[in-house]
């Protein structure tokens, strides 16, 4: 059964980290229910949740996965992109310990792990404002001995890689052409998002099933018309913290 590793919503979590969004107030009762919810898809996805404490002077604490990458063999934990979010990290590694052998990015790199995917032994990270190619060459160093190729991908319009590209199945993607450049993903299946919903790419493979915003319906309908088995969960408070469904969850084995 695998892990997914979570983080409450901090009550501050209006005053989020915003890079490309215009600040829009946030139910915060809202979001708890939401991410509640969220939970609760997880584990009907066959996860068992682990919680990284809560760190309610952190607004953008939920977004576990900017904190953290967990590979089978180790865990990195990241160095975020953002000041406000550097304390992040000592809960999630304090949650990640019992699992895995912890390495950790070093100043002046910066990573967050929403700029890394991962499919097989393969790793994309993102060139965005919160991560560089010195994060890249220390995650290069650490992943290589377990055969591992890690590449840096330009991306532009959006937060972080994967707010413009995600995993939706085992040879297929889901992507945002205009901020990330599809040919590097020619290899594999491409579904691109409805042109009205710029920022439905972010979607979560959970055993053949994709964890999907219903705040997405255009998208959501091509998805399913292509055979995509989708969970739609309600993520509208987390999107106007400029976040996804991928976020807001670490899953491991
Ligand atoms: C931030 O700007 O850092 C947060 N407001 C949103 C982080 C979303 N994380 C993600 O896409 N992995």
């Amino acid at each position: 059964m695998p892990y997914a590793l979570t983080r409450p919503v901090s009550p501050k979590m209006a005053e989020c980290e915003l890079t490309h969004f215009d600040r829009q107030p946030i139910n915060i009762a809202l979001a708890k229910k939401q991410h509640a919810d969220y939970e609760k898809a997880l584990k009907n996805l066959g996860c068992q949740i682990i919680s990284a404490p809560a760190a309610p002077d952190f607004p953008d604490s939920i977004f576990v996965e900017d904190c953290c990458l967990v590979l089978d063999e180790l865990a990195i934990i990241t160095n975020p992109g953002a000041d406000s979010r550097k304390p992040e990290i000592e809960g999630v590694a304090n949650a990640l310990r019992p699992h895995r052998g912890l390495h950790f990015i070093k100043h002046p790199a910066i990573l967050d792990g929403g700029d890394i995917l991962v499919i097989d032994k393969k790793i994309w990270v993102g060139l965005s404002s919160r991560s560089n190619q010195m994060a890249i060459d220390q995650m290069r160093e650490i992943v290589a001995p377990f055969g591992y190729e890690v590449a840096g991908v330009e991306v532009t319009g959006c937060l972080h890689l994967k707010s413009a590209v995600t995993q939706i199945g085992e040879n297929t993607v889901l992507l945002n052409p205009d901020w990330v450049s599809a040919s590097i993903f020619s290899d594999l299946k491409i579904i691109e998002t409805h042109p009205d919903e710029p920022g439905a790419a972010n979607a979560l493979l959970i055993n053949e099933r994709v964890v999907f915003p219903v705040d997405f319906p255009k998208t959501a309908l091509q998805l399913t018309e292509a055979g995509v088995e989708l969970f739609l969960v309600d993520n509208s408070e987390v999107i106007k913290a400029e976040g996804g469904v991928t976020c807001c969850s670490v899953i491991f084995n």
